[in-house]
């Protein structure tokens, strides 16, 4: 059995090295909540919640997540011992009855993995199954002011060493941009990403994309639109690639057998922890479907997941898990992942996630903090 003691909820306000632009909004900081779960023999599990301050990319908030977790969650968690052996399925089907709100259920998960690492000495990777010592990445560039300003930041990163660009896309600010990059750089595996922000009918303006070679067109119409994309995907060459949409195995299998994406990014966040996840990643494996890992500026402690989960086998295309330095000049965990020569990142070897946290960072960072103990 698994019994956890306290579980002490952080929420962060970090700063960014640079703003990042989105078609949903533009930020200078990171809030997320740290999940810190200690079990019964004093062992730590930690996990990261990656909803951000506002409901921009999806409904969660740091917020919303801050109150499903403290009133429901920690408690469902706490109430009873958790099955040793997996946790996390445990947990989820305790949780299957609140609706939603898969960022606070993923935070809280995360640590459970953490743990079960932690007390059976076996890393994360191995945990899921995951086979690779290193996983190739890439960087997501935000929204720049120009097309020219664009192509610099394209190039400074190309000269950090990335070997796949993930550009930010919205109306009005697409194709110029992404002609421009693709001017600069012809053969650089290239991507772009619309976080949702065209219809069916603007998505129109899209189709001189599809003559650049692009290795994906990433979430271009609404979250709640798999029928559409469908409809999208019929009129390009060039793979469309769910995000927002696939918060479920449910939705993947929808959206394959639909036609509405040939590629699949996974956030272990969007869809509810790493057990579903990973359930997303064996569905699009046994279709012949590649997938990636999605990012969400995460510290050390989502960062080493992320890591994780890529190592599995139908990872086959660049994560958006960079480099520690690309977001943050002081992150909460003492390990700083850093690019390899040939733009992958090394997985982290130790037990569970395999990093440890800064206590004083995570201090330096914390504006709320609270902590729930087992009934007794
Ligand atoms: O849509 O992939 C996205 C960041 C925040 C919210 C949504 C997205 C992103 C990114 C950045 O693209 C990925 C990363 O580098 O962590
Ligand atoms: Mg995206």
């Amino acid at each position: 059995m698994l019994t956890l003691h306290t579980v002490t909820l952080y929420h962060l306000r970090m700063p960014l090295v640079a703003p990042f632009e989105t078609s949903f909004g533009r930020i200078t900081h990171r809030e997320c909540l740290v999940v810190e779960a200690r079990d019964a023999d004093g062992l730590i599990g930690w996990g990261e919640v990656v909803a951000d301050r506002d409901p921009g990319y999806a409904y969660e908030t740091a917020g919303t997540a801050w109150h499903i977790l403290t009133d429901y969650l920690i408690p469902m968690a706490l109430a009873r011992p958790l099955e040793a052996a997996d946790p996390a399925a445990d947990f989820q089907a305790r949780v299957a009855k609140v609706r939603g709100h898969h960022m606070a259920k993923a935070g809280l998960e995360m640590a459970l993995w953490d743990l079960l690492g932690k007390r059976t000495g076996r890393s994360l990777r191995d945990l899921l199954g995951g086979h690779r010592d290193r996983v190739a990445v890439g960087v997501s560039v935000g929204i720049q002011p120009s097309p020219d300003a664009l192509v610099e930041t394209v190039a400074r990163y190309v000269g950090q060493g990335y070997a796949r660009v993930k550009i930010k896309i919205k109306p009005g600010r697409d194709v110029a941009e992404t002609t421009a990059v693709r001017r600069a750089f012809p053969t650089l595996p290239l991507q772009v990403d619309a976080n949702s922000a065209y219809t069916l009918q603007t998505a129109a303006d899209l189709k001189p994309l599809d003559a650049l070679g692009l290795l994906l067109i990433e979430q271009p119409l609404a979250e709640d639109d798999l029928w559409d994309h469908h409809k999208l995907q019929a009129q390009f060459h060039t793979p469309l690639c769910l995000d927002e949409s696939i918060t479920s195995p449910r939705h993947a299998r929808q959206a394959l057998e639909m036609d509405a994406c040939r590629v699949i990014n996974i956030k272990q966040g969007r869809v509810g922890g790493l057990h579903h996840a990973k359930a997303i990643h064996d569905l699009a494996q046994e279709r012949g479907v590649p997938v990636w890992c999605g990012g969400m500026l995460e510290t050390g402690i989502g960062r080493a997941a992320n890591l994780a989960l890529a190592s599995l086998p139908n990872f086959r295309l660049p994560g958006d898990i960079s480099a520690t330095d690309r977001y943050y000049a002081r992150d909460i965990t003492h390990q700083r992942f850093a690019l390899n020569a040939d733009s992958t990142i090394t997985v982290p070897e130790g037990p569970g996630l395999g990093v440890t946290v800064d206590r004083a960072a995570l201090a330096a960072f914390t504006l709320r903090a609270v902590g729930l103990s087992r009934p007794t």
